[in-house]
């Protein structure tokens, strides 16, 4: 009896080494699969968004696709007032969202200022692969995305609505263009705690493909119309398969006037590195505005195409998110000017 006791002990605990094994092979393959490939986005939101990316990069699966899959989180996010549904609306009461995507080799898709449809990511990669164009604005970009299937929905939450109503006691009906400093930031400082904006996002698969995504709700109570940076390929968001992918959060009008993510990356061309790079780029906006930039947050995040990651802001505060095979957590604070 003892012995068929012991055959059946050591049999269970067979099959269950035998499970254990073969779920650390699975495990291992898909590291194996997912070797060099990595992840990184803006923000501490960006670690969230990184684990839904890694799923798709753990399975050998498309930069392109992983960094669309990634940026819904936060788009999704109740909780998160400045990305996709629940941001913060224009000064008019109305969300209006800004997103983009980029491929390696130049593909790229956009739209800006649209408004009710809550994954305007999903819309931006409609646009790169399904019209001869890179960006849709307002009632067009809307159009298309019913004619695509989307859903319309209104995205105002009430608690969006109710900081909206707050916002409109006191602030004359004027809009900030740094409403993330006095507006909508706890703490005062940019890029503080409840300061978090646009979610960047930048990978590189097993394959060594690069792309990105940037989807924002743009400045809190923004101008009807205004768009930010991050629809705009070259400023919030830019990728070249030879060389590396940069992309922006913060005052998205200083980026855009310094073509921001393209410089990143023509800097990484010329043999910077991504933190040099990012450096460059944002001393680059403090020198032609240095009052302006003691008051003003932007935070460039790149990635070269060696999978080597940098960041740089002008003011504390920025942290980004890094996922890769080693770890899938992590977030660096990144340096900055003051
Ligand atoms: C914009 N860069 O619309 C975006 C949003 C942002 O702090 O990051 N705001 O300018």
């Amino acid at each position: 009896m003892a012995d068929r006791r012991d055959f059946l002990k050591a049999s269970l605990l067979g099959a269950s080494a035998l499970a254990v094994a073969s779920q650390t092979s699975t495990v291992r393959a898909a590291s194996k699969s997912a070797a060099g490939a990595r992840v990184i986005s803006t923000w501490d939101f960006g670690i969230a968004a990184n684990q839904a990316a890694w799923s798709v990069l753990a399975q050998g699966g498309h930069a392109l696709d992983a960094v669309e899959t990634g940026v819904m989180v936060p788009e999704a996010d109740l909780k998160n007032h400045s990305v996709g549904r629940a941001g913060y609306p224009d000064r008019d009461g109305h969300v209006s969202l800004d997103a983009s995507i980029m491929d390696a080799d130049g593909s790229c898709g956009a739209v800006a200022a649209l408004e009710h449809i809550a994954h305007p990511i999903q819309v931006a990669r409609r646009v790169m692969e399904r019209t001869p164009h890179v960006l849709l604005v307002g009632e067009g970009a809307l159009q298309f995305a019913l004619e695509q299937g989307f859903k319309k929905e209104e995205l105002l939450t009430p608690e969006s609505e109710a900081a909206w109503k707050e916002w409109l006691k006191t602030a004359q009906y004027q809009p900030s263009v740094n409403s993330e400093v006095h507006d909508y930031g706890k703490t005062g400082i940019p890029g503080g705690k409840g300061n978090h904006d646009t979610i960047g996002m930048l990978a590189i698969d097993a394959q060594g493909r690069l792309a990105g995504a940037c989807t924002t709700s743009g400045m809190a109570w923004k101008l009807r119309g205004r768009v930010g940076d991050s629809p705009i390929i070259g400023a919030g968001l830019y990728v070249d398969g030879e060389v590396g992918a940069a992309t922006s959060t913060g005052v998205g009008e200083e980026v855009i006037r310094n073509a921001g993510s393209f410089l990143v990356v023509e800097l990484m061309r010329q043999g910077r590195t991504p933190q040099e790079a990012c450096r460059e780029a944002v001393m680059r906006i403090v020198k032609k505005r240095p009052n302006a930039s003691k008051d003003l947050q932007v935070g460039f995040l790149a990635m070269n195409r060696h999978g080597e990651v940098g960041a740089f802001a002008i003011q504390p505060g920025f942290s980004y998110a890094v996922c890769d095979a080693g770890r899938q957590d992590g977030l660096v604070p990144a340096k900055s000017v003051y």
